[in-house]
């Protein structure tokens, strides 16, 4: 039996990566840091109860910036793969929290990989390091393919550069079987509320029922190729599975604004949207109603922006066989349906202690 180490299980590809490898026969095995809150919600699909066991998957308590729990718990695995996922990941946030951002994006993945080398396991385990588009950040070509500088434009991003770069470093001068899965964005049920693609459909699906007047967003025109997480975490076993180790953009080749995002989870939910005012005075309104339920707030512009992001995955088809298969329109319905199942249930049961 296999065995695999997830960093950030509880976040939304760690969980999805979780079920794809427990469907494989692995073990699993993944960490997770102490909260003040039990936030082990997206486990719900292997763990049906809070302190449920499963036979093949164990979590471990461990941080990024805290070098002693990495070697104790690679040591105690001994896992034939790695997949280093934790991240502080929200560009914007970034911006606020830099140092931290760089200490766990850069340097966490440098306690990793270091860590391997402590305990041996670079000659028997393989690594996946969690890259992102936002390494091409203010782009030079698009779409964007492994060969395309790259030009970050947030602390994330350099931080994510470092992670990318002593990947990169330690295969050639190690051996290291790491690879770097430079993922575009890739969204689902399970996304974190501060995105922009869950907190449209989330707040849009809880305007429709009536448990909220409106929501504020930033950039409208902002580009992004949007896949779906479930999806994307096939492509990480792969890149695990070649005989050599090396670097892959994962993308849909499509790109589509915000403001598409927008109105496209409006048209699932049967909300007539009309548009009024320019940039930062734009506002969406319900043409039905007449009021309105989106404005444009300048607090969530970012200090620098990444205009458009589009990928050619065109290598990944190729070697790894990968191919998205959710459409962009799928992938709006496929939240708008979870949120509105969501909202319908919060209705009914609003508790208070
Ligand atoms: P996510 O939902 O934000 O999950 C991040 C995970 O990292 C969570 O489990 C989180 O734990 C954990 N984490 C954060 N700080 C940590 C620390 N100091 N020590 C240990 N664990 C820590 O992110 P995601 O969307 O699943 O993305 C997974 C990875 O892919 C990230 O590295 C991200 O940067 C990268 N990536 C994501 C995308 C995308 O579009 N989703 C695209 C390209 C690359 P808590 O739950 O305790 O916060
Ligand atoms: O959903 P976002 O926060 O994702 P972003 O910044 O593209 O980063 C995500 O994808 C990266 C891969 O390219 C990952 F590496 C990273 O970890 C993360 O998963 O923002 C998308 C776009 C941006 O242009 C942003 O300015 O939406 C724009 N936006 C407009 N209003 C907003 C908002 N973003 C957020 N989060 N919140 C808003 O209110």
């Amino acid at each position: 039996m296999k065995k695999a180490l997830i960093t950030g299980i509880n976040g939304q590809d760690g969980s999805y990566l979780a079920e794809f490898l427990l469907g494989k026969g692995y073990q699993v095995c993944g960490t997770v840091r102490r909260s003040s809150t039990f936030n082990r919600g997206r486990l719900e699909g292997i763990y049906r109860n809070t302190f449920d066991h499963h036979v093949n998957l164990n979590l471990e308590y461990s941080d990024m910036n805290d070098s002693s729990s990495l070697i104790r718990v690679m040591d105690a695995v001994r896992p034939d793969e790695i997949y280093n996922l934790a991240a502080q990941s929200h560009v914007q946030v970034s911006f606020d929290t830099p140092e931290y951002t760089a200490n766990v994006d850069a340097l966490g993945t440098l306690r990793m990989i270091e860590a391997m080398r402590i305990l041996g396991l670079d000659k028997t385990a393989r690594f996946y390091q969690a890259s992102t588009s936002e390494l091409f950040g203010k782009v030079s070509e698009v779409p964007q393919n492994e060969n395309t500088p790259f030009h970050p434009c947030s602390p994330y991003g350099v931080a994510k550069l470092y992670a990318y770069w002593i990947t990169k470093n330690y295969r050639e001068a190690y051996g290291l079987f790491g690879v770097n899965g430079i993922l575009f964005n890739h969204e689902s049920p399970r996304r974190g509320e501060n995105f922009v693609s869950k907190k449209i459909t989330q707040s849009l699906a809880r305007i429709k029922l009536g448990l909220q007047d409106k929501f504020k967003l930033g950039n409208l025109e902002a580009k992004r190729d949007w896949g779906y997480a479930k999806e994307y975490v096939e492509s990480m076993w792969l890149m695990l599975q070649q005989d050599k180790p090396d670097d892959f953009v994962v993308a849909t080749g499509e790109t589509h604004t915000v403001r598409e995002f927008v109105e496209e989870a409006c048209r699932n939910l049967d909300i007539p949207l009309i548009w009024e005012g320019q940039e930062a005075e734009k506002r969406g309104i319900d043409q039905r109603t007449g009021k309105v339920i989106l404005e444009v707030d300048k607090h969530y512009f970012r200090p620098a922006e990444v205009d458009i992001l589009q990928g050619d995955s065109s290598k990944a088809r190729r070697v790894l066989g990968w191919q998205p298969k959710v459409t962009f329109k799928e992938l709006v319905k496929l939240m708008v349906d979870f949120d509105l199942r969501k909202a319908k249930n919060e209705s009914r049961e609003i508790l208070i202690d």
